[in-house]
């Protein structure tokens, strides 16, 4: 009897992911899709820029929150719809918070992670409160209403990404505490939390460590399940002469314990490269927070923000990237 291969993505089938075939020849386990970017800066009336945005299946299409800069040099967040995962159609207003808690400054909104945990979908992003940035966080079920929550850390905390599931029944995040500035520093963190509001168990999961990860690391998209371990792409910057460059990589965290790092990438994964990447309001940033993944065939979308001015994606099959992973880890 022929056995079906299990899949290795714990998590739903996707049949309509964005795909493109590795180029022949490519040596490397993530590739470019060849239309990048995906998303023009000027997608939308008043927007100087739009780039570092999260991305789900929502209904028979996707849905993202995006990054919008505008010609104030404001950044906020907007909805945006796609049948395919390609063409973006997003909304001109940014979003507004339904019942927002009272007293509850919100200065800035920007680099947004969406995540769906039980029935709710969860958006959190670096929310200014008092001029200093911390985790913000809501959630919605239609993306048309959503419901504003207490801010998930004390500042200074950026790239605040929650987990897709509970971990021995709490909610779980992974965050990267920094300074008000361009932080000369960080590392990724662990916390959980019975109720998305009081935090604790907080661990450190992993640190800098040499070349394209020297200066600082971030989670990016919401870790995703795999039967190896969850799978977190992050960036990790190294500071050269013109500034930072911004690249990312791949770790597999335990299931269980995900402070505890199974693997984790020496070289990056995709750097700074293509014009849209290394062109733009600042140069050499590819800074990635959307990921779609297809259980069946283990395809992976991932969504980056390139040179913080457009949206561009890149493509992987999940076999493939975690035994990179594995034969190149630290
Ligand atoms: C980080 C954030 C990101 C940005 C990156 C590179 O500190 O501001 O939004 O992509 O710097 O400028």
């Amino acid at each position: 009897m022929k056995r079906m291969k299990t899949s290795t993505i714990i998590g739903p089938a996707l049949a309509n992911i964005p795909w493109e075939e590795k180029p022949s020849g490519y040596r490397y386990p993530v590739w470019r899709y060849s239309q990048n970017p995906i998303v023009p800066r000027d997608a939308i009336p008043l927007a100087n820029s739009i780039f570092n945005s999260a991305v789900v299946p929502f209904g028979k299409g996707f849905v993202g929150v995006f990054r919008v800069d505008d010609i104030h040099r404001v950044c906020g967040l907007h909805t945006g719809w796609s049948q395919d995962g390609i063409h973006w159609d997003i909304d001109h207003k940014p979003i507004r918070f339904s019942k927002a808690i009272k007293d509850l400054p919100y200065e800035y909104a920007y680099d947004p992670r969406v995540v769906k945990v039980g029935d709710r979908y969860y958006v959190t992003w670096c929310n200014g409160i008092h001029g200093d940035p911390t985790i913000g966080c809501a959630w919605t079920k239609d993306f048309r209403t959503y419901y504003a929550m207490e801010n998930l850390t004390l500042p200074c905390n950026r790239n605040g990404v929650l987990f897709p599931r509970k971990i021995d029944g709490k909610f779980a995040m992974l965050s990267r505490p920094s300074d008000i500035g361009h932080t000369p520093f960080g590392n990724i963190f662990y916390s959980e939390s019975p109720d998305l509001t009081h935090w604790g168990k907080n661990r450190f999961v992993m640190g800098t460590t040499g070349g394209w990860q020297r200066t600082k690391i971030g989670p990016g998209p919401a870790p995703l399940e795999t039967k190896e371990g969850w799978l977190l792409f992050y960036h990790g910057v190294v500071t050269m002469c013109n500034g930072m460059t911004y690249s990312f990589g791949a770790a597999i965290l335990d299931r269980d314990e995900p402070w505890r790092v199974l693997y984790r990438t020496r070289p990056y994964l995709i750097n700074p490269r293509e014009p849209y990447e290394c062109l733009g309001d600042v140069s050499n940033v590819c800074f990635p927070v959307g990921l779609l993944a297809d259980s069946r065939t283990g395809r992976l979308a991932i969504y980056y923000g390139a040179a913080d001015t457009v949206i561009a994606v890149a493509f992987a099959q999940v076999d493939e990237l975690i035994a990179y992973i594995k034969a190149n880890s630290i």
